[in-house]
């Protein structure tokens, strides 16, 4: 048999290898063998997909198979899940999936079409044939750079819709559109495709993104209620505590439910800041505030908080060897990590146990304190349009000369200290929207306010860039303009791994221009598909600080 493996090739995040990508290991932490397994994951995914449209058509829909193609997509985004075993388990079930999906299509009197594509035929006999394959089916398979570019974008893009429909699917918030577009963008992927048909899938991919992001503020605003103007303290108490870290806010609801009363605190890392901008966390006592900074700080901070930390989906930094809080990591959902404790997913009507982090906790001591004071969130849609007048007054009067949407992910390189410099040397009457992780390179900076508003408006999780968006379309009504474009905001976006690209896809297809993206632009955009987003949407990468400033003031 020829031999066509490969060794991994990996280059979906900002902080891909030299710019180009990972060959020997991800500078994430990710092993070969993982990276593999999780391109295997996605080519098994991808044949699922095949025969679930074939189903479609024939008018059947699966939720089995709607959350399994979710959940698997959601277990390849960077830094959720470094388990190859959980990986491979995935890449077995899929394989079951896609036989019970396909024949449901065959017994409803499909006829299969000829030439399907190999990941709908793949079937392996043993475990080795599954671990050869891992190594034959990664990106570098496509061969003509724009069209793997255009490919790999799509892919990216659904990957970051996944992450947010499966929070809102958690909640209890389904759209079949949804989750037929992701099949379908992952069945176009196996396709001869056009790059204009390519470019085509790419917009509308914009379009779901919105339309994911809507969804998930949904489930979160009807289940929690709309986020109001909090003050989070940053500093610690003196009781045992947990730390949790990651997007799922029923993860959260339901490890504060189950603490209660345990003398067990709980706390909130990196993307899950804005769990506490919720009236309905706001009246569990133990929920102390936020320990730390964005997800790369916490080699350092996880040794100092002492206790339990929950992942409820990325970014997780493998911890070294020696690191003494390895065992007090857990995962959870499509997170994983080997060697973690994975706690497992609810069963219908109940909740997640949580009690072995519980009892973990009780035996730890309290978190060592590393700041103290407050930081000031919550201004997403609802929040925003309720001072909507003295916004709009601040503008009328000249008062805010600009907004800055600096939304999106941190990360470890050097580069990022630009968003600091940034957001530091804006003038004093502009006012930064922030939604992500990306905010913590400047939200514990003394701004100031211009009138009452704070310089600093935090919406929320990356997710809630949907706010932003929501709060530009409704300025641009109160100001009676015909294009969101003439409106005084500014778009300077810091992106790391894959939610990033569905949120940027998202303000695409709402029709924003000219957003700069930073720190690099993504190795994964050949230089023809680079030239099609700049020619058509004036998007840019980032310069000095002060060469930025200068021209987003012109
Ligand atoms: Fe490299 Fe990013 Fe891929 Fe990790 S996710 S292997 S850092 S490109
Ligand atoms: Fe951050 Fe990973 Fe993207 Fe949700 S936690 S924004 S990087």
């Amino acid at each position: 048999m020829e031999d066509t493996s490969m060794s991994m090739f990996c280059f979906q995040c900002q902080e891909a290898a030299k710019g180009t990508g990972c060959t020997i290991k991800g500078v994430c932490g990710k092993t070969e063998e993982v990276a593999q397994m999780q391109d295997l994951l996605i080519y098994v995914t991808k044949g699922i997909s095949v025969f679930s449209q074939l189903a479609r058509e024939k008018g059947i829909v699966s939720e089995k198979i709607n959350h399994f193609v979710m959940d698997a997509l959601f277990t390849t985004i960077t830094n959720a899940n470094f388990d190859y075993y959980a990986v491979v388990k995935k890449v077995k079930e899929g394989l079951k999936l896609r036989e019970e999906i396909k024949n449901e299509f065959l017994k409803a009197g499909g006829i299969l079409p000829e030439n399907l594509h190999s990941s709908a035929n793949w079937t392996p006999q043993n475990d080795e044939e599954i671990e050869r394959k891992s190594k034959t089916v990664g990106v570098l398979t496509i061969e003509n750079e724009d069209i793997r570019s255009l490919k790999e974008l799509l892919t990216y893009g659904v990957k970051g819709m996944a992450a947010y429909a499966e929070h809102a699917y958690n909640l209890g918030y389904k759209n079949e559109e949804i989750y037929n577009f992701m099949q379908r963008a992952l069945v176009a992927t196996t396709e001869e495709k056009t790059a204009d048909e390519l470019v085509a899938l790419v917009l509308e991919c914009g379009k779901f993104g919105v339309e994911v992001m809507a969804l998930l503020d949904k489930a979160n605003t009807d289940s929690y209620g709309h986020p109001e103007i909090t003050e989070v303290n940053i500093g610690v108490r003196n009781n045992p505590a947990i730390l949790i870290s990651g997007h799922d806010l029923k993860d959260l609801e339901e490890l504060l439910e189950q603490t209660q009363g345990t003398g067990v605190d709980v706390y909130t890392h990196s993307e899950m800041l804005p769990g506490h901008y919720y009236p309905k966390f706001k009246k569990y006592e133990h929920f102390v505030g936020n320990y730390g900074n964005a997800w790369w700080k916490q080699k350092e901070e996880f040794e100092s908080f002492n206790g339990p930390i929950l992942f409820t989906t990325n970014c997780i930094v493998p911890p070294l060897e020696n690191a003494s809080y390895k065992d007090r990591i857990y995962t959870t959902g499509s997170a994983g990590l080997t060697g973690a404790k994975h706690i497992a997913d609810r069963e219908p009507g109940k909740q997640k146990d949580f009690s072995v982090i519980i009892e973990h906790a009780k035996k730890c001591a309290p978190p060592k304190e590393i700041e103290n004071g407050k930081i000031i969130g919550g201004f997403a849609h609802n929040q925003v349009i309720a001072l909507a007048d003295k916004v709009v007054e601040a503008v009328k009067s000249g008062a805010i000369r600009k907004f800055f949407v600096m939304a999106g992910c941190d990360g470890r390189m050097k580069s990022r200290e630009y968003y600091t410099e940034f957001a530091a040397k804006l003038p004093k009457d502009t006012v930064i929207l922030t939604a992500g992780c990306a905010k913590y390179r400047y939200n514990k900076l003394e701004l100031g306010d211009i009138g009452g508003i704070p310089r600093i408006l935090d919406a929320g999780q990356c997710n809630d860039s949907y706010s932003l968006a929501v709060i530009a379309l409704t300025l641009k009504e109160v100001f009676k303009l015909n294009d969101i474009n003439e409106l005084p905001i500014a778009y300077n976006i810091a992106w790391y791994e894959q939610k990033a690209v569905i949120v940027l896809l998202a303000l695409l297809y709402l029709g924003v221009k000219n957003i700069h993206l930073g720190p690099t632009l993504p190795a994964f955009l050949s230089p023809n598909v680079a030239k099609v987003l700049v020619e058509n949407f004036g998007i840019s990468g980032i310069n000095s600080v002060d060469e930025d400033i200068k021209l987003f003031l012109n």
